[in-house]
């Protein structure tokens, strides 16, 4: 593969490398992804509030993002077969080297599963221990028209993100406010009965120097 090449998107901090992966790379990683599904299935979260989302999702890695009854976190452990997570694809943990620098591997890496209507409302990712840390997003199947904004409000700009597309929330932009308004449905055929699958890779937990100073 070549190496990806990054566009400026005016926002400081939010980086963005379209089509990162070819059409062979998106494929290999998505079996790899859906292969993980075998024991670790998508399930529809609710909110505390007790409202199911319209995304469905699930996690590789050490840790991944739950929500239920109880509220958000990040646990070990899928929610309905309470096995570990299956470990995160090399591929993943090697893009997120390669373009994020970040010198402490990722401990978290949530799955979330777009079909139809599903669409996710602005919010920020603020559940994370080390908020210095970026996070990795890869978009894989239908293109999603996607909003991100200031941190403490006001103006949001919409952009699209499309299969292979790759993005990192840096530095300013890590607080920023960002959601799914919806999917172009029919805009790719990568994943089996249509719909959208983006990974992110984050530092949930571990923080810098506590036990992975060297990267593990
Ligand atoms: C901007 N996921 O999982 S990915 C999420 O496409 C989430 O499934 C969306 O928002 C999705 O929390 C958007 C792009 C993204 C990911 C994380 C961000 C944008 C972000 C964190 C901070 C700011
Ligand atoms: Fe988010």
């Amino acid at each position: 593969m070549s190496p990806p090449r990054e566009t400026p998107t005016g926002l400081p901090g939010f980086r963005l490398w379209p089509g990162a992966l070819d059409a062979a790379a998106q494929a290999s990683l998505l079996a790899e992804v859906l292969a993980t599904t075998e024991a670790a299935p998508f399930y529809r979260p609710v909110t505390p509030g007790g409202r199911p989302f319209s995304v469905e999702m699930t996690g590789m890695g050490p840790l991944a993002w739950v929500s239920d009854r109880a509220g958000y976190r990040y646990q070990p452990t899928h929610p309905v077969t309470d096995a570990p997570w299956p470990p995160m694809p090399q591929t993943l943990l090697d893009l997120w080297d390669a373009l994020t620098g970040w010198p402490a591997p990722p401990d978290a890496c949530l799955v979330n599963l777009y079909r139809g209507e599903a669409k996710m409302g602005l919010h920020q990712d603020r559940d994370e221990a080390d908020l210095t840390a970026p996070v990795l997003s890869v978009s894989l199947g239908d293109t999603a028209v996607f909003r991100i904004g200031p941190a403490e409000g006001g103006r949001t700009q919409s952009l699209k993100l499309a299969s292979g597309d790759v993005c990192a929330l840096t530095g300013p932009a890590r607080l920023a406010r960002h959601g799914i308004d919806r999917l172009l449905a029919g805009s790719s055929q990568l994943v089996p009965g249509g719909g959208r699958i983006n990974l992110t890779l984050r530092r949930a937990l571990w923080r810098l120097g506590d036990r992975d100073s060297t990267g593990g």
